[in-house]
């Protein structure tokens, strides 16, 4: 669900009902997990929907992502299924993955989507790889690679910029700074501003408002756009904020209520829906209330993922010699 399918890049109306999709989608699970209805972990991504949503919003469908264990926003933004997904998630046959792998184990490639990914900066090597054979092959198809500022932290963050930046790969490095690495806030984990890195890279590096879902879309456009004309990579740090725990369940009490309050006074949501009329904003989450509701009814409805499904995709079929 990006702007290609959809219509016009700026079309603000479309990119606040997907971000209204991705919040009410986490709410909805997370309820279920209370329930008892989630059988493995789940990291919410709430507060962070305009990252996601306008980091791919200028995407089309051949361009692919890598994402992250915190990853149910980028998937929905670039046209996951709802009720697939909270199949998946709720360790239901009829998810993603057979109901085996949950939130980090999504990877639709049919729509570009690489994969979301349980190893932190596990997906950096990967966005970068799939750079490079999206230059191999001629296509003019790019690569966006999600990553928090924790992730940034890993040795191969480093690697993949200077190759992908020697090489001029089409890739966009996002990093999605929503202030806590797992359970330690970036200011004892995060030396200096990621995106300021990107100068000894020799690639542009920008500093975004990732609340501010116009800002968000306008600077991944122009980073798409550099890619695509074979310009080489850009490095983003999206500034957000994550509303949650790192975990459903984790009670953050690492942190006091003043500043949880003052992060979630940015909601992205809020934002965007200031510049819509309230006549149309409510008509977009009037039709997100009945597709959500349409994909918990489709996942309670299907059968439990089963032994049978175990091993089913994990050995390529026998090769006639
Ligand atoms: C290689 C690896 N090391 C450690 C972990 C445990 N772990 C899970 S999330 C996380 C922190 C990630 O921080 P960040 O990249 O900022 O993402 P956020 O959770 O804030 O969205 C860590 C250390 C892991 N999953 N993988």
């Amino acid at each position: 669900m990006n702007s290609s399918q959809n219509g016009p890049a700026d079309d603000r109306l479309a990119r606040y009902q997907l971000m209204r999709l991705s919040r009410r989608f986490e709410e909805t699970v997370h309820e279920q997990f209370h329930e008892g209805n989630v059988p493995g972990p789940l990291h919410l991504s709430i507060g962070q929907e305009a990252v996601a949503v306008g980091g791919i919003w200028p995407l089309r469908e051949t361009d692919v992502i890598v994402s992250t264990h915190r990853g149910h926003h980028h998937c929905l933004a670039k046209g996951a299924r709802p009720d697939r997904m909270m199949a998946e998630l709720l360790g239901r046959a009829d998810g993603y993955s057979r109901g085996r792998g949950g939130s980090m184990h999504v990877a639709i490639p049919e729509i570009g989507l690489l994969g979301t990914n349980g190893i932190v900066g596990g997906g950096i090597p990967i966005g970068t790889g799939a750079a490079l054979g999206l230059q191999i092959d001629g296509r003019d198809d790019v690569a966006i690679c999600f990553f928090g500022e924790g992730a940034a932290a890993n040795g191969v963050f480093g690697e993949a910029l200077n190759t992908a930046s020697l090489w001029k790969l089409p890739i966009v490095f996002i990093c999605e700074n929503n202030r806590y690495v797992e359970l330690t806030p970036q200011s004892v984990h995060v030396a200096g501003r990621i995106w300021k890195r990107a100068e000894g890279y020799d690639m542009p590096g920008l500093e975004v408002d990732g609340n501010d879902i116009d800002a968000m879309t306008a600077a991944v456009e122009g980073a798409v756009g550099r890619a695509r004309a074979g310009e080489g990579p850009t490095l983003i740090e999206a500034e957000t904020y994550r509303w949650f725990g790192h975990y459903a369940g984790d009670k953050a009490a690492y942190r006091d209520e003043d500043e949880v309050e003052t992060g979630r006074a940015g909601d992205p949501l809020v934002r965007a829906r200031a510049n819509l009329s309230p006549d149309e904003a409510d008509a977009a989450d009037a039709a997100v209330e009945v597709e959500i509701g349409a994909a918990l009814e489709f996942a309670l409805a299907s059968p439990s993922a089963g032994e049978e499904v175990l091993f089913v995709g994990h050995y390529a079929e026998e090769v006639a010699r």
